[in-house]
């Protein structure tokens, strides 16, 4: 367990390290190749031999919004689905996958994207998808082989469909992406935000095979390595990108993205050993029938160890609370198959693996506004502590809304986790404009004007100014923003949100940039200044 912070000299070189490297890294990793747009994709995301993860990408390229959708495909080998998301599939090759609840309306230009897992016996198959939006169907994954080297080529031609689909998402998401000039940055500005702070600026990426992956986008490289001193993955660190098969760990995406930040000089947060969330668990772990426990000894310690090393810290146990269990602990997977003494097995277990690493449990809604939550945060690192188990800090998500939760209710979680001696790390900040649960008729705001800039400014300038005011140097775990481009934000996808644009982010502008600074931005700066 590391118990302090990496010396400020040895930051500041790993920052002008950075700076000196960063125009090499663009030219190497700037290039991506192009498709035709088609508005049926098949791509797959991963592949192992024994079985695969694929995604469709369905896009509205009629002039003419729709309120569902249906496409279907078949396999003419052996791959067959075994877990998916994102949409509802019936049949069993041929199989009809129809749009979800939440993702059925697309106006023209708009994207919906689902996922799947799947098994086979040998390489993973691209069938042609059909239906009404798919104008005959197309395909773009790669053919690939089951060892290992076929992961990135099946990586490598899915960033060329990202590419492609990329244009198609920046007409989608044009009004997210691109805010009006009154919400761009006028105030005190940053050459480096991460100059600002002896402690990581971190950024959530999307990589490898995701979508719009930053590593297929020059823009993002170029604004990432200028503003931001520490990476998250934004998913392909989870359980079962990293995971998929009991015998199979699949490190070449997170590899790629972990060998880009070093030759950058950036660090990387890890996220997360242990997340209970539907898709993020891997099905074979669902029905795992052995010791449990052990098992999950095996899957962090293989991670850590891997990692070890690359990492600063890591995402240890993801939102394992509710708050509405007597108990505090959520009923998942992992606490009815081995019980609470899962979360300090896995801290202890990430320990062992990686010694130097800062160890964190992560969790949303902790930061004030949900005081059972909080209390329920506390309990359960007061047991934690009491058993003398490595935790060396709390990540807060803060997927806060632009008016709740209160910032002296921050400071107040804030405060209870200092007065414990542990860190504090801002793990997955966004603030949308509009607060679907507040009084007012949701979305309060329909166009991000300089009203809306100008308040969405002050509420990230209170929070870093809050986190500052707080905790103490030798306990700032960092801040990280969950993306880069209000474009990109996962928000936009969130069914509460509706669809509707929310500009949660730090940087507007065109989809695949130049990024543009936003009020947001500098209201980060200036209290980073203490101005
Ligand atoms: O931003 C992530 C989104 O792309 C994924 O679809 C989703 C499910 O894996 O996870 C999102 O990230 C979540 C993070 O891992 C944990 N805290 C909440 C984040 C937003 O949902």
């Amino acid at each position: 367990m590391k118990t302090f912070n990496f010396p400020l000299a040895l930051q500041r070189s790993r920052l002008l390290f950075r700076r000196a490297s960063g125009t090499l890294a663009l030219i190497i990793l700037g290039t991506s190749a192009s498709d035709a747009l088609a508005s049926c994709e098949y791509n797959i995301n991963s592949d192992w031999g024994s079985g695969f993860v694929a995604s469709v990408r369905v896009t509205n390229d009629t002039a003419g919004s729709v309120n569902s959708w249906q496409v279907q495909w078949q396999y003419s080998g052996d791959n067959r689905i075994v877990h998916h998301w994102s949409s509802d599939i019936s049949g069993n090759n041929p199989y009809t996958a129809s749009n979800a609840a939440w993702n059925g309306s697309l106006q023209p230009g708009q994207t919906a994207e689902f996922g799947f897992q799947g098994t086979a016996s040998g390489p993973a198959e691209v069938p042609q998808v059909t239906g009404l939006l798919c104008d005959g169907g197309s395909s773009s994954g790669g053919s690939t082989s089951s060892s290992s080297s076929s992961s990135s080529s099946s990586s490598s031609s899915s960033s060329s469909s990202s590419s492609s689909s990329s244009s198609s998402s920046s007409s989608s998401s044009s009004s997210s992406g691109s805010s009006s000039s009154s919400g761009s940055s006028s105030g005190a500005s940053a050459e480096n935000l991460y100059s600002l702070a002896p402690f990581p600026i971190g950024v959530a990426v999307s990589a490898g095979y995701e979508n719009r992956s930053f590593l297929s986008i020059a823009e993002k490289q170029t604004s990432i390595a200028q503003h931001f001193s520490q990476l998250t993955a934004g998913n392909i660190m989870k359980m079962s990108y990293l995971h998929p098969s009991e015998n199979t760990y699949d490190f070449a995406n997170a590899d790629q993205m972990v060998n880009w930040a070093e030759t950058n000089g950036i660090g990387i947060h890890g996220h997360t050993f242990i997340w209970h969330s539907d898709y993020q668990v891997p099905s074979w772990m669902q029905s795992y029938s052995g010791d449990f426990q052990a098992m999950l000894d095996d899957h962090v310690t293989t991670i850590a160890d891997h990692f070890a090393g690359s990492v600063d810290s890591w995402d240890v146990v993801n939102e394992a609370i509710d708050e509405n269990q007597s108990s505090c602990y959520r009923n998942s997977l992992f606490y009815q198959r081995a019980g609470a003494g899962y979360i300090a097995n896995a801290f202890r277990a990430a320990d062992a693996a990686d010694p130097n690493a800062d160890l964190y449990y992560n969790d949303y809604d902790t930061e004030g506004g949900n005081s059972n939550k909080l209390n329920c945060l506390l309990q359960i690192v007061d047991g934690l502590q009491a058993d003398g188990v490595p935790i060396d800090g709390v990540g807060f998500q803060m997927h806060v809304q632009i008016d709740w939760p209160s910032t002296s209710q921050m400071r107040t979680a804030f405060q209870a986790i200092v007065d414990r001696g542990l860190k504090v790390k801002i793990t997955e900040l966004d603030v949308p404009v509009n607060n679907p649960y507040a009084s007012t008729p949701f979305p309060q705001y329909t166009s991000y004007t300089t009203e809306v800039a100008a308040l969405q400014k002050a509420r990230y300038k209170s929070i870093v100014e809050a986190y500052l005011d707080v905790v103490p140097t030798n306990l700032r775990g960092g801040i990280t923003v969950w993306g880069l481009w209000d474009g990109d934000s996962w928000l936009l996808d969130f069914s509460n949100r509706q669809g509707v644009d929310d500009w949660p982010l730090l940087f507007s502008g065109p989809a695949n940039g130049p990024y543009e600074e936003k009020a947001a931005f500098d209201g980060v700066a200036e209290a980073l200044l203490g101005q």
